[in-house]
């Protein structure tokens, strides 16, 4: 509980067995979360067997991709503050206070991995998936009028179930290039956005989207193509 309201944190999770349990461990340990739900997007690996050895929820989404899962997980969780992060040890537990602190204000706290001081030595975030998150993110900034982005990759994020209802049926990214459309909507819908430093680690596993060029290529694409494709045509409001 923060502030008299529940806390949720979703992972999404493809095979991976090897910190699912520490990962939640850890994301329960800040005190404040009352419910952890595991997204198992098809894991070929022991992760489902992993998790439900740990006091969070586990549920199986059969569409495969990021976004599916992430998605799924935005409909399962049942906190008033819902919480985005990954279960192979990049993010820690204990940020999720930093998310909170921001959350008297904002309807939505999106973390930023670009802090030199929070990302860590063995870290995945060279400059070239740094300069590609950036210029992804400056490009909705300037398009979308946002507050000031500079990562458009960071899963660690968190937003007030009341702001979520207010687009969640109109989500459609099943795949890697799904956070961009959180933010889009959430603008569209006057939602009031902050981005705040979080640490960055390494990773335990094998890593899925931004692990080689041609991956962080494609995603950084799609992500460009989605702001634009909503900038020219935005869905009529029901
Ligand atoms: N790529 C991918 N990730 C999925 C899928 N379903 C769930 N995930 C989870 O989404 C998160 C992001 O994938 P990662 O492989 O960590 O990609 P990344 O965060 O860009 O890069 P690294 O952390 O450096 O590996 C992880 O928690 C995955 O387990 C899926 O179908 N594809
Ligand atoms: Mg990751």
């Amino acid at each position: 509980m923060y502030h008299n309201k529940t806390v949720s944190v979703i992972f999404p999770a493809y095979n991976e067995e090897n910190y699912i349990r520490a990962a939640v461990e850890d994301f329960f340990s800040n005190g404040v979360v009352d419910e952890i739900v595991v997204v198992n997007n098809n894991s070929r690996d022991r992760t489902e067997e992993e998790a439900r050895k740990t006091a969070a929820r586990v549920v199986l989404e059969t569409k495969q991709g990021y976004g599916n899962a992430l998605q799924r997980g935005l409909r399962e969780a049942s906190g008033e503050i819902i919480i985005l992060a990954e279960p192979d040890s990049t993010f820690m537990g204990k940020d999720v206070l930093k998310l909170l602190a921001y959350s008297d204000d904002f309807d939505m706290v999106c973390g930023t991995r670009t802090t030199a001081e929070l990302i860590w030595r063995e870290a995945n975030m060279g400059w070239f998936l740094r300069l590609g998150n950036w210029i992804v993110a400056k490009f909705t900034q300037f398009l979308y009028n946002t507050c000031s982005l500079s990562d458009m990759g960071c899963t660690m994020r968190l937003i007030h179930r009341k702001a979520l209802l207010k687009f969640v049926n109109d989500l459609s990214v099943g795949g890697s290039h799904f956070l961009p459309e959180m933010i889009v909507l959430a603008k569209r819908e006057n939602l009031k956005v902050i981005e705040i430093p979080v640490n960055y680690r390494g990773r335990v596993g094998e890593s899925k989207i931004t692990g080689n060029l041609k991956g962080t290529l494609r995603t950084g694409f799609r992500m460009i193509a989605l702001v634009i494709r909503y900038k020219l045509a935005p869905r009529a409001r029901t």
